[in-house]
């Protein structure tokens, strides 16, 4: 595929207002997001769960694109229809997680590296025939005594980079998510610096790889406070820290950010965008989310495995999207978490 058709699909994930649903949630992940609603995790759950999700009347008017997983590429709704379709015919992109995971890495205590480089062409051209329009992959860095190491940065970025130029090669737009996790009682500052030193490393592997990268996403935490942190930033400051952060290391040239919500709170994730957004008229690069809890935690638990719910857990879906819509605009107040549009 041209690089301009590239472009254009970076550019459509990032559109104004809008922005992306990770539902790609792998087997022992999605079982524990059950657990919680007490809801067994089978493969027609799962299904009948996301197409609930997929089939929300105008959720796409605030998402322009769903990360899959590969169970759900290849499953249809009732009649038929493939989820894939579900999404393109309300002018949403469908995208594919494409890793297999992160596991420990040699000789490192405490921290992981992400697998499923071997294969990977042929896996994506497989779901570039599904319909895949854009892929992801996810690095985990975590931050404790002692690490993270630079061997662990290093090989996850030089993953990451090497994920992201078959991707591009193949025809797809990689979004390239280098997750500084959450869990911890390190400060903020430690954040900043840890952040910092992962995108710069992960910025290097790609300008190695020759990833363009007006044809790719960046999808990475925001520079946050440990959860057991007894100082807990307030918005405006991890607003201010992170753009701040990534100012110093994200070229401009990145087609977009789209954050990950990592564990904070639904109001937490739109709050700290929305202050992003409201900080500066214009940012190098559009800042928009692509949250998988941080959208799905409301839906979730108004479901709770009931059909007669559906209606009313796609209005909590369509009313936390439009939320963080709004955030694109530095328009989100926290009085309309109560405003309940009726579907
Ligand atoms: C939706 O969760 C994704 C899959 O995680 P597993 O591979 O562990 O099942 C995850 O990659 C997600 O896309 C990102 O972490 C963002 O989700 P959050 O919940 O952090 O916004």
């Amino acid at each position: 595929m041209a690089s301009e058709d590239l472009s254009t699909i970076a550019k459509s994930l990032v559109a104004r207002g809008k922005g992306i649903l990770a539902a790609d949630e792998s087997f022992p992940t999605i079982e524990k997001r059950f657990a919680t609603i007490g809801v067994e995790s089978t493969e027609d759950n799962r299904r009948v769960y996301r197409k609930m999700l997929f089939t929300t009347t105008g959720f796409e008017e605030f998402i322009s694109g769903v990360i899959l997983f590969d169970e759900t590429i290849r499953q249809t709704s009732d009649d038929s229809t493939p989820l894939v379709e579900e999404l393109t015919r309300r002018g949403v992109i469908p995208g594919i997680k494409v890793d297999l995971g992160a596991r420990p890495l040699a000789g490192a205590a405490g921290e992981k590296i992400t697998e499923g480089l071997d294969g990977l062409r042929d896996r994506l051209a497989e779901y570039h025939r599904l319909g895949a329009r854009f892929t992801k992959w996810r690095a985990v860095i975590t931050i404790g005594a002692g690490i993270p190491s630079r061997r662990c940065i290093d090989a996850n970025a030089e993953a990451l980079a090497r994920f992201a130029a078959l991707s591009q090669e193949v025809g797809v737009v990689p979004i390239v998510e280098p997750e500084v996790l959450m869990d911890g009682d390190h400060t903020i500052q430690r954040c900043f610096e840890v952040t910092q030193e992962t995108l710069g490393s992960v910025f290097e592997r790609l300008a190695a790889h020759r990833v363009v990268l007006e044809d790719m996403l960046l999808k990475p935490n925001m520079v946050l406070a440990g959860k057991a942190c007894p100082r807990q930033a307030g918005v405006d400051e991890v607003a201010e820290q992170t753009v701040k952060c990534f100012r110093r290391v994200v070229p401009a040239a990145v087609g977009g950010i789209v954050f990950l919500s990592g564990g904070q709170s639904n109001e937490k994730a739109t709050a700290h965008l929305n202050a992003m957004n409201a900080l500066a008229e214009t940012h190098p690069w559009q800042l928009s989310f692509s949250y998988g809890r941080a959208l799905q935690d409301p839906p979730l638990r108004t479901w709770a495995g009931k059909a007669a719910n559906v209606r009313k857990a796609q209005e909590a879906f369509r009313h936390r999207a439009r939320l963080n819509g709004a955030a694109r605009f530095g328009r989100y107040s926290e009085k309309m978490e109560k405003e309940f549009a009726v579907v």
